[in-house]
């Protein structure tokens, strides 16, 4: 764990059609009408963001529904990330933070979304148990092919589509390759996973292990192979990516 502050892309996830259950939760909330509601992910590699292949919730955690500083946006995160996004000039009125609704986020599940970059135009927000609430927003975006936490989390939900209360095709998106490495090639989270022999987002100390060698592998031994940057550095790219991203209004800095 880093110890200074932390600097995070926050990622802007736009709700293009709820699941049923949020409908029903945010049925009746005038503030909410005619406006965008994007869920807010924070990241530490943005440069993965053209593999996002759908994100994540815990579903025990409660999220809020919260006034940005557009008055045309709402931004879906935990109270916490709420708090820091309004000290950080990010709210509607300054340090204040204005909910207009709470959810649960097993209730978001299913929910389709636009993840900015992604070569998948239309993803869908399901379960991870291991989602913190106490770090970040609450909201994990996914890239399976660069986190083995992700990739691991969608074998599961794949296997066992019932027992997660998912639809099979909420999860039926194949990883994308981002980002060659010398190790592991284009797919270094799956690579990884199958070297460590890891099964499941239950299999904690491997995937630690593996979330360490992916991140030290792409960041310093990785090519872009998609994009803009492609056959850049993942060091070069990154930088400029995440500009890209907050220029066009996609995303913006969050530190906690
Ligand atoms: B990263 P750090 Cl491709 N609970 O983004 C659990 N995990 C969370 C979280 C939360 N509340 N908030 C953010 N995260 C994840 C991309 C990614 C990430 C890739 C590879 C590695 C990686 C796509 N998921 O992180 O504890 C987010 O996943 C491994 C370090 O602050 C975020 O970046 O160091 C990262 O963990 C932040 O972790």
């Amino acid at each position: 764990e880093a110890l200074g502050p932390q600097e995070y892309t926050g990622i802007k996830l736009k709700v293009l059609e709820w699941s049923g259950a949020a409908k029903e939760a945010l049925a009746n909330i005038p503030a909410l009408e005619g406006k965008s509601v994007y869920m807010v992910a924070a990241t530490l590699r943005p440069e993965t963001m053209y593999g996002q292949t759908n994100c994540f919730v815990g579903p025990s955690i409660t999220y809020g529904l919260f006034a940005s500083n557009n008055e045309n946006e709402v931004y879906l995160c935990t109270m916490r990330a709420a708090r820091n996004l309004a000290f950080q000039g990010l709210s509607l009125v300054e340090r204040n933070v204005t909910k207009y609704a709470e959810i649960a986020g097993r209730a978001l599940i299913g929910t389709k979304i636009h993840a900015p970059l992604s070569k998948y135009p239309e993803v869908y927000v399901l379960p991870m148990e291991t989602v913190l609430a106490t770090k970040g927003t609450g909201v994990v975006t996914s890239v399976p092919s660069d986190s083995p936490d992700d990739f691991a989390t969608l074998q599961d939900l794949i296997k066992k589509p019932a027992y997660y209360n998912i639809q099979p095709e909420w999860a039926n998106f194949e990883p994308i390759p981002i980002i060659n490495t010398p190790t592991y090639g284009n797919l270094t989270a799956p690579t990884i996973c199958k070297m460590k022999k890891i099964n499941s987002q239950k299999d904690r100390v491997q995937l630690a292990e593996a979330k360490e060698l992916a991140y030290k592998e792409g960041f310093y031994g990785g090519t872009m192979v998609i994009g803009d940057y492609a056959g850049l550095p993942v060091q070069e790219a990154k930088p400029k990516i995440k500009d890209a991203l907050i220029n066009s209004g996609e995303a913006f800095v969050y530190n906690e």
